[in-house]
């Protein structure tokens, strides 16, 4: 059986959870991070030293980075399906899984705390800062987005797991930025796969 530990509305939980939907694998998961703790606990540290969510165990392995779980579960149970055989074509996913961990996320969040903070407490400066910091990564995605139906191509993919549930708190901040229709009907299409579906709700 696999356990993943995590709470359900952290969107690196999101991603494992969504794979694990999509390859109709059956899983275990246990509350942990936020106000369920456990994170802290020695039990929990000697499988994640970070003592961050996501973990997945899959037998005798254990695996922290969401994106590490994501291609074990690819690589494991989803070749030909959501992991390809060819190197070069993996790596379209791959270099994308980067980019969104790396260049998307961290933009995306400050816009989600943004929004969420109380009127009058500098809370339009931070959404002005965030605002800018999207411009570049939203402009390169959406150049990228215009002719392809998904992140590496026309087949979905592991890269569209790790960069859909960005996409889609950007989304929910809207009225607070314009992503432009290209990142809009790609976000139609993933919301329209049942697997996601299923978690975009708890992703906040
Ligand atoms: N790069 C790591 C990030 C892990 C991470 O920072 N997770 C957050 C939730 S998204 C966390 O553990 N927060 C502390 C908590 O929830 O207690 C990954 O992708 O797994």
């Amino acid at each position: 059986m696999i356990t993943v530990w995590g709470r359900t509305n952290s969107p690196n939980v999101a991603k494992v959870l969504w794979t694990l939907d999509e390859l109709e694998l059956a899983y275990e998961r246990i509350d942990a991070g936020g106000a369920f703790g456990l994170t802290g606990e020695p039990e929990y540290l000697a499988m994640n030293p970070n003592g961050r969510i996501p973990v997945c165990r899959d037998g005798e392995v254990v695996i922290w980075e969401s994106n590490a779980i994501v291609r074990y579960l690819a690589s494991r149970y989803g070749e030909g399906l959501l992991r390809h055989e060819n190197a070069g074509r993996r790596s379209l996913d791959d270099r994308w899984m980067d980019w969104a961990s790396l260049t998307f996320y961290q933009p995306v969040l400050a816009l989600h705390r943004a929004a969420k903070m109380e009127a009058g407490a500098g809370r339009d400066e931070a959404i002005t800062k965030a605002r800018v910091s999207l411009g570049e990564p939203v402009s390169v995605l959406s150049k990228v987005l215009k002719d392809k139906k998904h992140i590496a191509g026309d087949a979905f993919g592991i890269g569209d797991i790790a960069l859909a549930p960005h996409v889609h708190r950007l989304m929910n901040a809207a009225g607070l930025f314009e992503p432009g229709e290209a990142i809009a009907a790609y976000h139609r299409r993933i919301v329209g796969r049942v697997a996601f579906s299923r978690h975009a709700a708890s992703i906040l």
